[in-house]
């Protein structure tokens, strides 16, 4: 059994008694459709379709071969599959078997996957073979040296004789006598980041179960509809707002691409009839000038947007140009989601990521004493609801910073409420440098860096960007002859670093700026990297 910290009974009582929290497991997804109608398509990839019935027994059989491997309760599984129907028969899988799977991005490398491994300790680690011309199998023979708990790799694809194929894994059917309980652990998500080390993020069945069923009511998602994931379904905005899962549950279809490439999205929009899609602010710039060259009716396709900073000039081009309808999003995968309505007036829509998904979020804005801002005015978010973390996992030390005494998440985001009750994000706190959505934590990258030889100090900031909102410059205080950016990218990678988080900017100094109390001024190098860029 995975240990967590639990939401208290008496806020448990009151989820339950609301009907947020309805005692289902997330293994239950693809059951009813399954016995309903399972012929009816479930998931479609780029190799083919699966329908509910056909993937429900896949799961089936995956459940009981990962308990025949010694996954299980207590005993997580690392999950690293890009956007495939395998993707969705482990998941269900392991949900069934009650082994919490650990999402992992498809671009994670060694760094990352070694800590995933370690800090769940992960009795498995699922990959693909080749994806994207990067082969998994050679990382998984790296993280293996490391990660001692892993017994098994498992590839979705060519196993290459060193390890388990998927296929292989597969056992008949059988009853689960002692499989999760609704308030256990389903899975892990990671942080985004808040100070060094990425963090695990428990989520439940109870919680996500409410957050799939929510999301899907909120946008309207119903059994017809076709959910498009072209950013890593192993994310939170498309696993499950509502996603590929919400998807699943609502009985409606997911196409999945792995790729958001306008070329492969395009066409499939209207061949499958997609309704619903979720898109990084980057993206929509890239689908936009796309769009002039493609002759594609827009108009079924509801466009989700949020993960960063959303330009609202980007954001008008939506539904005049492309002619799709949108809504703005804030998300984060330790749970609060925030969104703008369908019958929301545009304004609201493009200036504003609207209001907390459940009646049940408790939102607060407060000063850096922790004291509730006058209305209207700009302090940190503090989160507490029926699907957002009450800790990360293990790491007692640390949640004694990240939560209130009673309970609230300090987000790091700094936003402001209209008159409304709308929600603007207007900047952070957190030492993130948020890539086009893509979140990377700059004490981790630092960590990194002063491991080369002709790095003496090193802090990383973000700085402004035309398409991606921020990249991430590094300011360095060289030891000895001062090193290019090209070395230290490369040293980072040699690291085991994600490629994402590589800095994007060298930047040499001969002190790092410092605050009253000493510590490390980031935002005079913000200044400086802005200034110059
Ligand atoms: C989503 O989740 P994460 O965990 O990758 O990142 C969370 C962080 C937030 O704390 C905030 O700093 C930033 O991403 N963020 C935004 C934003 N939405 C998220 N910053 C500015 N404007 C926005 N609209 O990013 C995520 C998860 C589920 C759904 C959507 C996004």
């Amino acid at each position: 059994m995975i240990e967590y910290d639990r939401v208290p009974e008496d806020f448990a009582e009151r989820y339950r008694r609301a009907g947020y929290w309805r005692g289902e497991t997330l293994g239950g997804l693809l059951r009813d459709w399954a016995a309903r109608d399972g012929g009816r398509i479930a998931v479609v990839d780029e190799a083919g379709s699966h329908g509910y019935a056909a993937l429900d027994a896949w799961a089936d059989r995956l459940a009981a071969g990962f308990r025949a491997l010694g996954a299980g309760p207590g005993r997580p599984v690392v999950v690293q599959l890009p956007n495939v129907a395998a993707f969705a028969a482990v998941s269900v899988a392991l949900f069934r078997a009650g082994a919490p799977p650990v999402f992992a991005l498809p671009t994670h490398r060694r760094s990352e996957i070694s800590y995933l491994c370690e800090a769940s300790e992960a009795v498995a680690y699922v990959i693909p073979d080749v994806h994207h011309g990067f082969d998994h199998r050679a990382l998984a023979g790296e993280v293996l040296a490391s990660a001692k708990t892993v017994e098994h790799v498992i590839v979705a694809g060519d196993p290459g004789g060193e390890f388990l194929a998927l296929g292989d894994v597969e056992r008949a059917p059988e009853p689960i006598m002692d499989g999760p309980r609704p308030d256990d652990v389903a899975f892990f998500l990671l942080s985004g980041g808040t100070t060094g080390l990425p963090k695990l993020i428990p989520r439940t069945h109870d919680d996500y179960a409410y957050q799939l069923r929510a999301t899907a009511e909120g946008l309207e998602f119903g059994e017809d509809g076709v959910y498009l994931a072209v950013l890593p379904v192993a994310h939170n905005a498309a696993l499950g707002c509502p996603g590929l899962l919400g998807a699943l549950r609502a009985g409606g279809r997911a196409v999945l691409l792995t790729s958001p490439s306008p070329d492969e999205a395009f066409p499939l929009i209207e061949s499958q009839g997609v309704t619903l899609t979720t898109l990084m602010p980057p993206l929509v710039t890239l689908w936009l000038e796309a769009a002039e060259f493609y002759d594609v009716d827009f108009s079924r396709l509801l466009v989700q947007v949020g993960s960063a900073r959303f330009a609202p000039e980007t954001a008008r081009r939506v539904t005049g140009e492309l002619g799709a309808r949108l809504t703005h999003w804030f998300g984060m995968a330790e749970g609060l989601l925030t969104y703008t309505r369908l019958d929301d007036p545009e304004d609201v829509v493009i200036h504003t990521q609207g209001r907390p998904l459940s009646p049940a979020d408790e939102i607060r804005v407060v000063d850096e004493h922790d004291r509730d801002v006058p209305p209207g005015e700009i302090g940190e978010l503090l989160t507490r609801g029926p699907y957002t973390l009450r800790g990360y996992y293990r790491v007692p030390e640390h949640n004694a910073r990240a939560f209130t005494p009673d309970g609230f998440l300090r987000t790091g985001d700094l936003v402001r409420l209209t008159p409304r009750g709308d929600m603007v994000v207007e900047g952070r706190v957190k030492d993130v440098i948020n890539r086009g959505g893509e979140k990377v934590a700059a004490g981790e990258v630092e960590d990194l860096l002063v491991t080369h030889p002709a790095v003496r100090e090193a802090a990383v900031v973000a700085m402004p960007d035309a398409v991606m909102g921020e990249r991430a410059c590094a300011f360095v205080v060289p030891r000895g002859a001062p090193p290019a950016l090209e070395e230290l990218r490369s040293h980072l990678r040699g690291q085991g670093l994600a490629d994402y988080k590589l800095p994007d900017r060298l930047e040499l100094i001969g002190a790092l700026p410092l605050t009253k109390v000493g510590k490390v001024d980031k935002a005079a190098l913000r200044g400086i990297a802005a200034g110059s860029a």
